[in-house]
């Protein structure tokens, strides 16, 4: 962009910029085009990691980390490869403000508490029997359950069950990070002891619509643990309603006392695409991070067909044109977080329906990973 510009090439121009960076100046006129361009143009890409290939890799880490040996979690992250680049801040982002892993944790393994200044959502893909244990309570994890923990709280794992237990983290890494609010801190003995009854805030809402008076003015979500039956069964009441153009049916975890987002910097919700459903095409300013809980179909991202099934994760960068399309004659459930509650704060999420072709992008190509499954 710079470089198209005659005057940036010229001797007199260049001599100028190199003189004034002796003193760590710089030229305002070379730096903004690149800096303040028309419309969002972020350096993350769309991209789909196959849920088979980051099982087999975790099961073979298996093999080289314990949490005796390595410390902390046993966890992969989903690398944005546009944003790889980018050292520190771009590390470990699966979009500009978001990171998104997925941990495995087996049968007898404890990862220790700690505690920061990011928030932190977990969604259960396989298994059940682990708990996480958040500020004294132990909140017993099965397939399907979504669970917080806001910045600041001490957490840690422990899977006393059977079998191996795998999740998604997303936690707002990059943009703690980019803001320099950075602060972690390890608990001091290992694994935190519980303080209050197990699933204490899961059995405080088991009623759903209805909250313990004492929470009118929680100031964090009073809610721990959001259980896959109330999901499903909240998905369910909504089955004979219009799906959302974009979304399909989708319910958002809330804090039930203030019924803003359940983590203050990221939004999560659960995706219903009923069968042979097909999107409209939009593009918004948040960026999200889809797992495949269930089903198989497409979405259609900048014009690339990324094909997903069960387990799977994909990522759609800011203001990129995205529609989902379920292929199959079952309903498909996507899992969804974003950084949606980010920029309403900074006020600057904005959305826009294609303008063209009816509201369906024309698909240009297929996306291939560089590298097949393991
Ligand atoms: O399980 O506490 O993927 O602190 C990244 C940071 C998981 C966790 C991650 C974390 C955790």
């Amino acid at each position: 962009m710079a470089e198209a510009n005659p005057f940036f090439q010229s001797k007199e121009v260049k001599e100028f910029t190199k003189k004034i960076e002796q003193y760590h100046l710089g030229p305002l006129w070379e730096a903004i085009p690149d800096l303040m361009h028309k419309e969002p143009t972020p350096e993350a890409v769309p991209y789909l990691w196959k849920g088979e290939t980051i099982r087999k890799l975790l099961l073979e880490a298996t093999q080289i980390f314990t949490p005796e040996r390595g410390g902390e979690r046993r966890a992969i992250y989903l690398q944005n490869p546009g944003l790889k680049h980018r050292q520190p801040w771009g590390w470990a982002s699966t979009t500009n403000t978001l990171y998104a892993a997925v941990q495995l944790i087996l049968p007898g393994e404890t990862a220790p508490s700690h505690r920061h200044t990011q928030s932190a959502m977990r969604f259960i893909t396989n298994g059940k029997g682990a708990y996480s244990i958040v500020q004294g309570e132990r909140l017993f994890m099965e397939e399907g359950d979504f669970l917080i923990t806001p910045g600041g709280l001490w957490h840690g794992h422990s899977h006393p069950g059977d079998g191996p237990m795998f999740w998604m983290d997303c936690l707002d890494i990059p943009f703690i990070y980019a803001t320099g609010g950075t602060f972690f801190e390890p608990y001091p003995d290992g694994i935190e002891p519980p303080s209050l009854p197990d699933d204490y805030s899961a059995r405080k809402y088991r009623g759903g619509m209805v909250r313990p008076i004492s929470d009118r003015k929680a100031k964090v979500a009073p809610l721990g643990l959001y259980k896959w039956k109330q999901t499903e069964a909240a998905l369910t009441g909504l089955s004979d309603f219009e799906p959302d153009p974009y979304d399909g049916i989708a319910v958002e975890y809330i804090n039930p006392s203030t019924g803003h987002t359940a983590n203050p910097n990221i939004a999560a919700w659960m995706q219903k695409l009923p069968a042979g459903y097909h999107s409209k095409a939009h593009r918004h300013t948040y960026s999200a991070i889809y797992h495949v809980f269930k089903g198989e179909g497409y979405t259609v991202i900048n014009g690339v067909r990324f094909d997903w099934t069960k387990g799977d994760y994909f990522v759609i960068p800011n203001w990129a044109w995205h529609e989902h399309v379920n292929t199959s004659n079952e309903e498909a459930l996507l899992f969804c977080a974003n950084d949606l509650p980010i920029m309403e704060k900074l006020g600057l999420q904005r959305e826009e329906e294609y303008p063209n072709n009816n509201g369906y992008q024309q698909v240009v190509s297929e996306f291939k990973p560089e590298v097949g499954v393991v």
